[in-house]
């Protein structure tokens, strides 16, 4: 493969030229050189005991044999399948522990480096916790939230707070299959007991277990995440900043900021811009100090303070290619290993910061919520002290593209509505009247086996020239935001003429960045707003709505994708899928879903197919609506015009 088959991002397709000369390898050669094993690839490798591992591979036209235990290939598939769900549901589920740890060190006065940022969003939470809280200070309030947030992790009996936000037809169809999660942790923990050897052996309540197992993901670990973290760190609002390696500054000291929990990057940021840092850098000949990020903590920096995107999960490497990258300050999940030795033959240090995720051959300097804003200087510091040794090789590519992030929930319906009156009104009204025809949630990773963000960027432009709004998360986003699809000028080429108006009368782009992974519960959120909102059906499965995750490559993602679909959504994988190689398991999962969830999964390699599949679905919930016909155009009159420029 040529460099520029690697990805459809010019700044990594020179960076790798680079690489190859100073021969470097990176994630791209090493997928190159390693053959996925295919028996492991297609779920049907067991290797959960001594007395195998077993390979369950059929002959030509005969049954594929057993496990030494006697599991069928059934069995096999779904177990792995349960385990990647649980695994994914568990890196959520920690992220939002975290946080939840760090409210109530902030509540019991613990910390003085954090502060509840938003107030009405912690009351909003209180409320939906049915915490007390007339007459009550606002520490006392976030001490009972912080609780019985980290309560929903260890409880053992009734039902996650959270599924209550669920619309209610989609609360009852959960609880009548039975796949309500009681705890987060209990759930996960049921996983792995489930797939130890010689437990549960009915492929099908292994599945309903992943299902169970998801939606305390999606509606438990990950809505955690999300809200607590708006409370400690602000809620998005649209903010204006930068993508790709142009973002690094060759005359500042360079910081990136890489991994998914915001707790330390947040004080990095609050350090970087403190003045003694400042005149230290200044003193060693950098004209400041330049925090740019990579993966979801860079998503949570941005959406939350217009911190500028160095690039997503394939860039990591590439990132350290430049030599002008004086530190790299990573915490939990899509950290590769190789970041030391890179940053060993160019520039900069790479710093482990969580007990839980050590690199060997990096510095590790621990970061807890007691002596966060410390911590974070004495990195700051070392960066600087970086800075003064770099040599002058360092050469940043020339692409940095300027979009628009910061679409939560709660901004969306105040662009919609105004602020009086937030609501989803308008956009449910322009779904009926046909301008928009529907809307995509697009997500997840990149992965070295395809083009990065080339399936990614075909399939949103797709979606948008047909009039699908897209809403996206995580390294997604990140691609779109390179492609220029979140710039509003740029993206509204692409859209098609009904997006494309109402996105121009409200002033927002035809791709919503919402930010990281976790917040794909922002997601959940705004479609259940939808449906409240009243007429697009009664359950988030009648919504003209569809999912993807062209690129993905986590259990993270796997993870997501099973409560997108648990919840309504019709989803659709690229890349791969990790149950091919079982029929049964796959034509569960791409069809009797549907039957118990009206909504199921599909694989779709490529993104025009899946774009047609997508928009397929959306027609079909549009027909069943009875708005099919309203796709006709209508020519907007004044009041419509006013109506959406009241904002
Ligand atoms: Ni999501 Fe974020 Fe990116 Fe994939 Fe990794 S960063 S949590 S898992 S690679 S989207």
């Amino acid at each position: 493969m040529s460099q520029s088959n690697y990805s459809a991002d010019p700044a990594v397709v020179e960076m790798l030229e680079r690489a190859k000369k100073d021969g470097v390898m990176t994630a791209f050669d090493r997928a190159e050189a390693m053959r996925p094993c295919p028996i492991g690839r297609d779920g049907i490798c067991c290797k959960l005991c001594a007395m195998g591992p077993c390979r369950l591979v059929a002959r030509k036209g005969e049954e594929p044999p057993r496990g030494v235990c006697g599991a069928t290939q059934d069995t096999v598939v779904a177990r792995n399948y349960l385990r990647i769900v649980a695994a994914g549901c568990a890196a959520h589920a920690d992220h939002g522990r975290a946080a939840a740890r760090l409210l109530l060190a902030v509540a019991n006065g613990e910390t003085r480096d954090y502060q509840i940022k938003d107030e009405m969003k912690l009351v909003k939470l209180a409320m939906d916790f049915g915490v007390e809280i007339s007459g009550r200070n606002i520490e006392d309030i976030a001490r009972d939230v912080a609780k019985i947030a980290l309560e929903e992790y260890g409880k053992q009996e009734g039902e996650l707070l959270f599924i209550k936000r669920a619309p209610l037809r989609r609360q009852q169809l959960w609880r009548e299959l039975g796949v309500v999660p009681r705890g987060i942790d209990r759930e996960i923990t049921e996983a792995l007991h489930r797939t130890h050897m010689g437990t549960d052996q009915d492929y099908e309540n292994l599945l309903l277990h992943a299902v169970r197992v998801a939606l305390a993901d999606g509606w438990g670990g990950s809505m955690l995440a999300t809200e607590i973290q708006d409370v400690l760190f602000g809620t998005p609002y649209p903010t204006v900043s930068q993508v790709n390696l142009g973002v690094l500054k060759p005359d500042h000291v360079n910081i990136i900021v890489h991994g998914h929990e915001p707790l330390l990057s947040e004080m990095v940021v609050l350090a970087s811009r403190e003045q003694r840092l400042v005149e230290l850098a200044r003193s060693k000949g950098a004209k400041g100090i330049n925090i740019a990020g990579i993966c979801c903590t860079a998503n949570e920096v941005l959406m939350r303070h217009g911190i500028p995107l160095a690039g997503n999960f394939l860039q990591q490497e590439v990132a350290l290619l430049t030599g002008v990258v004086d530190a790299m300050v990573v915490d939990v999940q899509c950290v590769m290993q190789s970041l030391p030795e890179i940053a060993e033959c160019y520039h900069g240090r790479i710093i482990t910061t969580s007990p839980k995720a050590k690199i060997s051959g990096a510095t590790h300097i621990e970061f807890n919520e007691h002596n966060a804003l410390e911590s974070a200087r004495k990195l700051i510091e070392i960066a600087i002290e970086e800075f003064a040794k770099r040599g002058g090789n360092g050469y940043v590519p020339n692409y940095a593209v300027d979009f628009v992030a910061g679409f939560s929930h709660e901004t969306i319906t105040y662009l919609l509505g105004g602020l009086f009156r937030a609501s989803y009104r308008p956009l449910n009204d322009n779904i009926i009247n046909g301008r928009i025809r529907g809307v995509a949630g697009v997500v997840g990773c990149n992965n070295p086996r395809v083009t990065q963000d080339s399936a990614i960027v075909t399939l949103v432009k797709e979606l948008i020239k047909n009039d699908v709004l897209v809403l996206e998360t995580g390294c997604a986003a990140m691609a779109c935001a390179k492609a220029g699809l979140m710039n509003p000028d740029e993206a509204l080429r692409y859209a098609g003429d009904g997006l494309g108006e109402v996105c121009e009368a409200v002033g927002i782009p035809p791709v919503l960045h919402m930010g990281s992974c976790v917040d794909n519960s922002r997601i959940l959120i705004a479609a259940t707003a939808m449906v409240k909102e009243g007429g697009l059906g009664d359950d988030i499965s009648d919504l003209p709505a569809a999912g993807a995750a062209p690129e993905w490559m986590s259990e993270k993602a796997i993870a997501i994708g099973m409560y997108f679909v648990a919840s309504g959504v019709f989803t659709v994988f690229g890349v791969h899928y990790p149950t091919l190689g079982n029929e049964t398991v796959s034509n569960w999962l791409f069809s009797d879903m549907e039957k118990l969830f009206k909504a199921k999964w599909a694989f779709e390699p490529d993104p025009e197919e899946m774009a047609k599949l997508m928009i397929k679905h959306i027609d079909e919930r549009r027909k069943a609506l009875g708005i099919d016909k309203a796709r006709e155009r209508i020519l907007f009159d004044m009041a419509m015009r006013r109506q959406l420029e009241a904002v």
